[in-house]
C-alpha cells in the first residue's frame, strides 16, 4: 500500500493557487524521505491547475473535486488517496512551518499515534497581526472542546498520523472545519502529542473562515458529545426539555385561571397538562433522543403518554390539591409540576429511552460507511 512513500502531505486548498509553489518547495527542502504531496482542490478557478501543472512534479498531485465543497470532506479525500506510512495535513497558505513535519515525523517514530502542530504549548507562537478577535475565537473553541481533548491547540489544522491510526478510525463525519478534533476523538488515540509551531499570517489570498463555518462548529461539537456521551447528551436536553415543559404548564394554567377564575381546578389542569406533554414529546424526539427520529411518531407518542401518565398524574393531583387547598393557581402549578417533574424525570428518561425510542445511540459504523461519509456527506459545506 505504502509504495516505498515515508509520507503523504495532504493539503486542502481553495483558491491558494499564489501559494502553491513556495509550499511546495518548502515540503521538498524540508524532507528527505521519499513522500508525495496531495493537493485536494474543490474546482478553484484561480489557475491552481496550471500553477501545479507548471511544477512538473511526479510527486506533487492535485485532485479537483466537482460536485463537493468543505474543508474536512477534502481532507478525508486525501487521506483516503493517500499511498504513505505517515500522514500529513496542513493548510496550503504557508500558515503552517513545513520544517515541523520533521519533528512530527520524529514523534510517530517514537510511538506517537496522533501529533498536533499547536501554537500553545512551550515554544509555539502565532505571529503578530493576528486580529484579537481571531484570538478570542480560537481560544473560545479550544476551550468548547476541552471535555473532549487536553490538547493544547485541538483547533490546529496541522496534525500527523500513522497510516493504521487512518486506517482504523470509524464513524468520521466531515462536519465543519475542525477534521483534527474529529479525528482525535474517533481513533481512540491514547498517546497524543504535540509539536510547537510558528503560526504564520497568510501569504497570499483571504481566510476562508467564515460566520457558518463557525456555527458549523458547534453543530461539530454537539455531534461529537453525542457519540462521546450519549448518555448525558441525552439526559441533559431531557432535563432542560422537563424545565420548559413546566413553564407551559404554569403558563396555561395561570392563563386558563385568569380566563376562567370560577371553573375548578382539575379540567384546567388536564388541559394544560395535555399541550406539555406534546411539547415535551415533540421537543424530546428532536434534542434528547435524537437517533430515534426515524421511528414512528404516533407510536412513540403513545408510549411516551403511557410512560408520562403517573408523574402526570401525580403533578396534576398535587395542583389540585394544593390549588383547594391554600395556594394561588400559578405557585400551585409549579409545585404541582415541580413534584411531577421530580418524580418523573430519571423514571420518565429511563423508560422513554429503554421502551420507546431504543436504547441505541450512534455507535461505531463499518468502514464501508465511512468511505461513502467521507466522499459524500460534506455536500453543501
Ligand atoms: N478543498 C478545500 N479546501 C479548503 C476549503 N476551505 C478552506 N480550504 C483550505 O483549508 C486551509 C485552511 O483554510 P483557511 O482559509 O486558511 O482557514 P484559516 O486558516 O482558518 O483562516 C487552506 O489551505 C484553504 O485553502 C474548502 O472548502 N475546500
Ligand atoms: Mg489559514
Amino acid at each position: 500500500m505504502s509504495d516505498g512513500i515515508r509520507i503523504s502531505v495532504i493539503v486542502p486548498t481553495y483558491e491558494e493557487a499564489g501559494n502553491i509553489a513556495e509550499l511546495v518547495q518548502r515540503i521538498d527542502a524540508s524532507l528527505d524521505v521519499e513522500h508525495e504531496i496531495i493537493l485536494v482542490d474543490d474546482d478553484s478557478q484561480d489557475g491552481t491547475p496550471e500553477v501545479v501543472e507548471g511544477l512538473g512534479l511526479a510527486h506533487v498531485r492535485l485532485l479537483v473535486r466537482k460536485d463537493e465543497r468543505g474543508l474536512s470532506g477534502a481532507v478525508l479525500r486525501g487521506l483516503a488517496e493517500a499511498r504513505g506510512q505517515t500522514l500529513v495535513v496542513m493548510d496550503a497558505d504557508l500558515s503552517h512551518p513545513p520544517e515541523a513535519i520533521v519533528q512530527m515525523q520524529a514523534a510517530i517514530s517514537d510511538g506517537a499515534d496522533f501529533v498536533v502542530g499547536s501554537r500553545y504549548v512551550p515554544g509555539g507562537s502565532t505571529e503578530d497581526g493576528w486580529g484579537f478577535l481571531r484570538w478570542v475565537n480560537s481560544m473560545v473553541a479550544t476551550v468548547i472542546a476541552r471535555p473532549f481533548t487536553t490538547v493544547r491547540d485541538p483547533m490546529s489544522g496541522f496534525f500527523a498520523m500513522p497510516r493504521s491510526v487512518w486506517t482504523d478510525a470509524t464513524d468520521l463525519d466531515p462536519v465543519g472545519y475542525k477534521i483534527a478534533l474529529e479525528l482525535m476523538v474517533k481513533c481512540g488515540c491514547t498517546d497524543v502529542r504535540e509539536v510547537p509551531i510558528h503560526f504564520s499570517t497568510r501569504r497570499h489570498g483571504e481566510s476562508k473562515l467564515s460566520l457558518r463555518v463557525q456555527l458549523e462548529f458547534l453543530l461539530h461539537i454537539v455531534k461529537l458529545m453525542r457519540w462521546k456521551f450519549p448518555g448525558w447528551s441525552s439526559l441533559v436536553p431531557f432535563a432542560l426539555v422537563g424545565l420548559s415543559g413546566m413553564g407551559v404548564y404554569v403558563g396555561l394554567l395561570s392563563a386558563a385561571g385568569a380566563i376562567w377564575p370560577d371553573a375548578s381546578t382539575l379540567p384546567k389542569a388536564i388541559g394544560a397538562a395535555l399541550v406539555t406533554i406534546v411539547w415535551n414529546f415533540l421537543l424530546d424526539r428532536r434534542f434528547a433522543f435524537w437517533y430515534a427520529r426515524s421511528g414512528s411518531v404516533f407510536g412513540q407518542f403513545l408510549g411516551f403518554l403511557a410512560i408520562c401518565a403517573i408523574p402526570v398524574t401525580i403533578n396534576i393531583l398535587a395542583t389540585v390539591w394544593l390549588a383547594e387547598d391554600t395556594m394561588v393557581t400559578p405557585l400551585a402549578a409549579a409545585v404541582g409540576s415541580l413534584i411531577g417533574s421530580a418524580a418523573g424525570l430519571l423514571f420518565n428518561w429511563l423508560m422513554s429511552r429503554w421502551l420507546i425510542f431504543g436504547r441505541k445511540t450512534p455507535g461505531k459504523v463499518n468502514k464501508a460507511k465511512r468511505e461513502v461519509s467521507a466522499k459524500s456527506s460534506c455536500k453543501g459545506d
